[in-house]
């Protein structure tokens, strides 16, 4: 008979860590607020969740990588809002962040987390950060815990 592992949505215990940019910060803040609020209701402790902010979203692979380096963290959540109306480099940050961080993911050490919203507009951005469309924070936090405990069963 075939065997499944478990969905574990329990943040019990669990370490994690937060790389947030402070570019685009009015959506940027309300993405970490959703993700350090879902982190909490899953039974995350406060003590346990670490905040690294950076500049921009071209700086958190490297952050990333540093935290994923230390082996003391259960997932790693990176958090940052691209908008294409507001920038010229548009395509070289978003690749840049889009690599880096699918590459760490791929390596299968810890989870690594893709909450970057690339939109058009602000205003598009704001929706999904909590204003209509979700709050893309607090779904890649869950998404978080689901993978560590999923991680933690396949040995
Ligand atoms: N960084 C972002 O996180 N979002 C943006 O929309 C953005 N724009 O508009 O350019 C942005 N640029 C900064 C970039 O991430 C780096 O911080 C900068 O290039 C220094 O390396």
């Amino acid at each position: 008979m075939s065997k499944e592992f478990e969905k574990n949505l329990s943040g019990n215990g669990k370490r994690i860590a937060i790389v947030v940019a402070e570019f685009n910060e009015m959506v940027t803040d309300a993405l970490l607020r959703g993700a350090v609020d879902r982190l909490e209701a899953l039974g995350v402790s406060s003590e346990n969740i670490f905040v690294a902010k950076v500049p921009g979203a071209f700086e958190i692979p490297g952050v990333c990588r540093r935290l994923a380096d230390t082996g003391s963290y259960d997932a790693i959540i990176a958090l940052g809002a691209v908008i294409r109306g507001e920038t010229s480099h548009y395509d070289a940050v978003v690749n840049g962040v889009t690599s880096g961080i699918a590459s760490l993911a791929s390596e299968g050490k810890i989870p690594v987390l893709f909450g970057v919203l690339t939109t058009d507009t602000v205003e598009q951005a704001l929706n999904r950060a909590g204003l209509k469309a979700g709050n893309k924070g607090a779904d890649v936090a869950q998404a978080a815990i689901q993978l560590t405990n999923l991680y933690s069963q396949i040995k």
